[in-house]
């Protein structure tokens, strides 16, 4: 069958919205038609080959849809289901699965992009093989992706809201709850107020932190991080974020800082804001040769902890509809997130208001 879907063929040049051809689910797979798919940093880092993919790939990893049929030995999942996009396959029984960091699942050894089999479900018309971005591809009308890959969820919620929390809302919140696991009423620093970092945000509002110090160099994301519960916010275009988080900590630092940007010199700054036995919590992903460097004998004495996250260390199919019921009961905002909706052939002009700092979260909605 026909899909328009956003593809990268050369890195820095805009994307090509166009018709690919889509191979039917084979076993364990399932056919989906896309809802919507949030535009999210991590997207344009594969345009800018930050995020490195070897061949021309259709982007997207934030998404929701319905199922409209699946493939052989899919029992957990019918026509007409509502999903949620997992960006990560897990096979639930290696090591790290049953540790239940199945984030880091060690099952597959597949090249980026290709389906677990080792094949491509999607063609151009030249008839070559299209990589899909985390195996999935939301930024395309339909999809066929691993069962595993899948969340399913309550048909009453908005499927573009529910698309949100396929990546930007768990990494975020999870980064708080599951990775850093912050106490109540722990000091939090978020250095980049994008999409990812006002759900970290969110985060550190659950379990009460106080303060919750935003960092951004764009005013706008400090209003935003202001609405999502930041006490206070730092400009560092016009401050030193390191000084001005000790200031507003009285000299002492956070006792976590979350870098959500994804540039060695932020990360530098997060561990530099913690104090003593605090922890700096890095969930920007930098490019793929990015290197950063701290003080070997001072990370001794200070007794800092640093850690990465990713994907907020989440369990798909138990936080997911979980985020969704605390949306549902008012707790977690979703709809404030939405700053602008795009049409799939707009994803240009996305990408560019995301370099400007204008969105929240933008998210292409389809048909
Ligand atoms: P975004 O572009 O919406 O937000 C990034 C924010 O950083 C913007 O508000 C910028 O203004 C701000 N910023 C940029 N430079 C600076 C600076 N020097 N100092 C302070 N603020 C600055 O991106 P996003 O929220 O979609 O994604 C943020 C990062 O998180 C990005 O690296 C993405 O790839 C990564 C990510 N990680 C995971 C994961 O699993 N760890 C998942 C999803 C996204
Ligand atoms: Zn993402
Ligand atoms: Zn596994």
């Amino acid at each position: 069958m026909k899909t328009r879907a956003a593809v990268v063929y050369e890195h820095n040049q805009p994307v090509v919205v166009e018709e690919l051809e889509l191979d039917e689910p084979r076993a364990n797979e399932v056919l989906l038609r896309t809802a919507a798919s949030g535009v999210c940093h991590s997207d344009l880092s594969v345009v800018t080959g930050t995020i490195y993919y070897d061949a021309a790939v259709a982007l997207g990893h934030e998404g929701a849809g319905v199922i409209e049929h699946v493939g052989d030995s899919v029992t957990d999942f019918h026509p007409g289901d509502h999903v949620v996009l997992s960006f990560v396959s897990y096979c639930g029984s290696c090591r790290m699965c049953q540790m239940g960091r199945v984030c880091l699942c060690e099952s597959y050894n597949v090249p980026r992009g290709l389906q677990l089999d080792g094949t491509y479900r999607l063609h151009n018309s030249s008839g070559d093989g299209i990589l899909q971005m985390a195996r999935i591809a939301t930024m395309s009308e339909y999809m066929v992706v691993p069962q595993q890959n899948l969340v399913k969820i309550g048909a009453h919620y908005s499927l573009e809201k529910a698309a949100l929390v396929g990546c930007g809302v768990t990494t975020g919140v999870g980064a708080v709850l599951n990775t850093a696991k912050v106490e109540p009423g722990s000091s939090v620093a978020v250095i980049g107020t994008g999409g990812v970092g006002l759900n970290a945000i969110q985060g550190a509002v659950f379990v009460e932190a106080e303060p919750i110090i935003a960092v951004d160099i764009a005013e706008k994301k400090l209003n935003f991080a202001k609405r999502f519960g930041a006490t206070d916010v730092v400009n560092a275009a016009e401050n030193d974020p390191v000084e001005a988080v000790h200031e507003l900590t009285d000299g002492l630092g956070v006792d976590y800082a979350f870098e959500v940007i994804g540039n060695p010199k932020t990360i530098v700054q997060a561990y530099d804001m913690v104090r003593a036995a605090g922890t700096a919590v890095i969930v920007g992903i930098a490019h793929h040769q990015a290197e950063f460097s701290i003080p070997a004998q001072q990370f001794v004495a200070s007794e800092k902890r640093l850690i990465g996250s990713f994907y907020g260390s989440c369990q798909p199919r138990v936080d997911m509809p979980k985020l969704l019921r605390f949306y549902e009961d008012g707790i977690l905002k979703l709809d404030e997130l939405i700053t602008r909706q795009y049409r799939l052939e707009q994803i240009n002009e996305a990408f560019a208001a995301m370099e400007a700092g204008e969105n929240a979260r933008g998210v292409i909605v389809f048909d």
